[in-house]
């Protein structure tokens, strides 16, 4: 295993349901490092560039409509196979197709209202912390308890 660092944010609808702590909850309990965090609401520009793959879907307009709609919650996390890692704590993009245990399993309904984005690989992850992320606002840091977390 390598350590990577991939983007997660908390959509409009995860932070108007005070889904911010639980979510952030589970990251950390998972053992993952939090490396950078903010709360913004997002424009259409950034909004078009970070779900630009989607741009001839059905869907895209109203993503964007939505994710521009309040304040989203972005982070970057670090560890071991985090990229992976983070999208099995999401879960599946459908939340009724999502295991419960996971976070869209457990805490959505519906696609158009998942809670939550996290990078699905190394390319998307390194894109999308440098589009929403100056490399200032990333903190290197090791925890206190790190060698109860990573074998040596
Ligand atoms: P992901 O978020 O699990 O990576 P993607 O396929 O990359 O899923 O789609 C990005 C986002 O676009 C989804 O999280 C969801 O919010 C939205 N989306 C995807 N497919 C649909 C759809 O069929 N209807 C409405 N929204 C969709
Ligand atoms: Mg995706």
């Amino acid at each position: 295993m390598t350590v990577e660092r991939t983007f997660v944010a908390i959509k409009p609808d995860g932070v108007q349901r005070g889904l911010v702590g639980e979510i952030i909850s589970r990251f950390e309990r998972k053992g993952f490092k939090l490396v950078a965090l903010k709360q913004l609401i997002p424009s259409r520009a950034m909004a078009e560039k970070h779900y630009g793959v989607h741009r001839d879907r059905p869907f895209f307009n109203g993503l964007v409509d939505f994710i521009t709609s309040g304040p989203v919650v972005l982070m970057v996390w670090e560890g071991d196979g985090v990229i992976a890692g983070s999208r099995k704590l999401i879960g599946a993009t459908k939340p009724l197709d999502a295991d419960p245990g996971t976070i869209r399993g457990d805490l959505a309904v519906n696609i158009g209202r998942n809670v939550i984005h996290g990078s699905d690989g190394l390319d998307t992850a390194s894109f999308e912390i440098g589009l929403w992320f100056s490399s200032a606002e990333l903190n290197d840091w090791l925890p206190s308890d790190q060698a109860w977390r990573v074998e040596s």
